[in-house]
């Protein structure tokens, strides 16, 4: 049977998210790792505003937003354990602002050249005291997004505060509070983000390595 086929990117956030969530739910899956600055063709036939990660499923289908992809992958897992708190408001709200003011912010706190006219330092403290400070304090409330578990949530943020923080790591241990720093270096050091991590060859169509590991962060 043909297996789905993930166009990704090793160090695009959208992407380890999509990964993670695939692994997650043990769907055998062959990937691409794509060149941004040369995007195959089929990948732009398929989804041509050409952004990683897109899904051809097995069916011929096409999943281009990396949150589809999560749903995809684990909506339909027995315990929704993973799907089921990822769709409460507070956490739908993390989601978008995720995905909306921090990563407007993040982009310009870690790429200030792309973006004439963008004050780096204003960008790290918005960054900071509009989601990362926040985010600490629910992380207070309990270990996960999930609550005691973790859910969907929680990988599809983790990706995005690693890149803040691997910005100045230093800076970034001495501003946030101990729940945001052992909830993040959980997941960075867990079996599931390692895995998803795995280098693809440039350019090729392989299939990802098959994971069967604990999920939970360290
Ligand atoms: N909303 C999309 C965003 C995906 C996205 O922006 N991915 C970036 C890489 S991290 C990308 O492909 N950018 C296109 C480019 O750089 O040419 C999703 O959730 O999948």
């Amino acid at each position: 049977m043909t297996r789905p086929l993930l166009y990704t990117y090793r160090r695009c956030p959208y992407a380890m998210r999509a990964r993670m969530a695939l692994l997650i739910a043990d769907i055998a899956f062959d990937a691409h790792e794509v060149s941004l600055r040369d995007k195959p063709a089929e990948l732009l036939a398929l989804s041509p505003k050409g952004t990683v990660p897109v899904l051809r499923q097995a069916s011929g289908d096409v999943l281009d937003q990396s949150w589809d992809i999560m749903r995809w992958a684990l909506a339909p897992l027995p315990s929704a354990s993973w799907w089921a708190p990822a769709q409460t408001r507070d956490n739908l709200d993390w989601l978008a602002l995720n995905d909306g003011v921090f990563k407007h912010h993040l982009d310009r706190y870690k790429y200030p050249e792309r973006f004439p006219g963008a004050d780096r330092d204003s960008h790290r403290a918005q960054a900071l005291e509009s989601f990362l400070r926040p985010l600490a304090g629910r992380l207070d409330k309990s270990r996960f997004l999930g609550g005691d578990i973790p859910c969907a949530t929680d990988i599809a943020l983790f990706p995005f505060v690693r890149q803040y923080a691997a910005v100045e790591p230093a800076w970034f241990a001495q501003q946030l509070p101990p729940a945001l720093q052992s909830w993040l270096s959980g997941w960075l050091s867990s079996p599931v983000f390692l895995h998803c991590m795995h280098r693809l060859p440039d350019r090729m169509t392989i299939e990802f390595p098959r994971y069967a590991g604990n999920s939970d962060p360290a």
